[in-house]
Order: structure tokens, then C-alpha cells, then sequence
């Protein structure tokens, strides 16, 4: 173990509330250890059915600039932007991450969004996790694993309040509240060279 492995491993979690109108967002920096983030990471982007989906815009079928995979409890179907996504069964590993993010939020969660953006290309665009089968106010956690990127929210009706936070590897967030109703999100191209990231959002169907 080198010395910078040993700070890195002795950096501990900390919790910042980010202050918003209209919602909560809350970010535990180094929720996973980097040893655990590690492994998980390696483990995710091995053993994930990673594949790139089509949505359609302007009547034409166009794939996502990333790849996706879609787990949850059976039944658990999930329709954004015309895409229809059946669950995949939860793996050991991924069920065991969702029980940590449960114990740690108090919150339940029953499927799963796996994001996988390859380089500084890959991206998502601005939206907002607010389809109905979420219900009226969600409590998503995303769980950030890889080369970090940014995370800019926006607000729907007061554009000019807006914000951009860094997620590293091993970093949570926690949204809850009217978040979804109020604010947008997307993780831009980059524009400088990055590694792989991953990002899990967990999310609770109601059916
Ligand atoms: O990659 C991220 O941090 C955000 C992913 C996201 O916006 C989504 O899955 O709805």
C-alpha cells in the first residue's frame, strides 16, 4: 500500500445538506470506503449486462450516449422516454449495496438504475425522475463509483438557481422532497479526458 492509498483509505465520510428551494438533496462524500468502491466498481462493470438503448425522439429511434441495465423486484417495469425496461433479478452484490444505502436512509427501495458512461462523452440529459409510477415525492439515492463527474441540477422555474457538485467514487445522494417537481438534473459531456464511472440510482417503484 502506498502512502496516498493509506490517506485515501483514512479519509472519512462526511454529510453535507445542500441548501435548495424546493426539494432536499443530501451528499455523503465517501459513503464507501475506497477499498469497497473499488472492488465494487471492478465487480459492476464485470458482471452488469451492460447495453446501450434506443429512445425515440422526433419519431426517430436514437441510442443513449451510455450504457444501461435496469434491476428491481419482479414486476417492477420501469417507462421513460417511450423505453420500456423489464427487471433484471438483483445479484448478491447489488442486493447487498441496497441494503447498506436502506440501513444508512431509512428509505426502501425495489429497483435499481445501473448508468454506465464509458468516457467523457457519455452523458445524460436534463430531466427529472418525476414518471408516475415513482409516486408524488421519490427518495432516490445514486451511489457514484469511478472517475468523477459533475452533477448539475437546474431549477424548472427560477433557471438562474442552479449548482454543480463533483461526485467522487464512493459519494451518495440522497434526493428527496419535491426535488423531482421543482429541479432538473444531468450529468454533461465532459471536456476533459475520463475513465469510466458508474452510477446506481435507486429508486422505489409503485405499482
Ligand atoms: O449519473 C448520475 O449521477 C445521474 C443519473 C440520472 O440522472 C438518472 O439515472 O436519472
Amino acid at each position: 500500500m502506498t502512502q496516498s492509498d493509506l490517506f485515501n483509505d483514512l479519509q472519512l465520510q462526511s454529510v453535507e445538506l445542500i441548501e435548495i428551494d424546493d426539494g432536499d438533496i443530501l451528499w455523503i462524500k465517501r459513503f464507501l470506503p475506497k477499498a469497497d468502491a473499488d472492488l465494487l466498481l471492478q465487480t459492476l462493470q464485470n458482471e452488469i449486462p451492460w447495453r446501450q438503448d434506443s429512445i425515440r425522439i422526433a419519431g426517430k429511434d436514437t441510442p443513449i450516449p451510455r450504457l444501461q441495465a435496469w434491476y428491481g423486484d419482479p414486476g417492477m417495469t420501469y417507462t421513460y422516454s417511450g423505453l420500456k425496461l423489464d427487471p433484471l433479478p438483483w445479484t448478491l452484490t447489488l442486493a447487498a449495496i441496497k441494503q447498506r444505502i436502506e440501513d444508512y436512509s431509512d428509505c426502501h427501495f425495489n429497483s435499481l438504475l445501473a448508468n454506465l458512461y464509458r468516457n467523457e462523452q457519455d452523458s445524460v440529459g436534463w430531466h427529472a425522475d418525476d414518471e408516475p409510477e415513482l409516486g408524488q415525492n421519490p427518495a432516490i439515492a445514486s451511489l457514484s463509483l469511478g472517475d468523477a463527474r459533475d452533477f448539475q441540477l437546474k431549477h424548472r422555474t427560477h433557471p438562474e438557481q442552479k449548482l454543480s457538485l463533483p461526485l467522487q467514487h464512493g459519494d451518495l445522494l440522497i434526493m428527496k422532497g419535491a426535488l423531482q417537481h421543482h429541479w432538473v438534473h444531468q450529468i454533461p459531456k465532459s471536456k476533459t479526458p475520463c475513465q469510466p464511472r458508474i452510477n446506481l440510482t435507486f429508486r422505489r417503484i409503485f405499482k
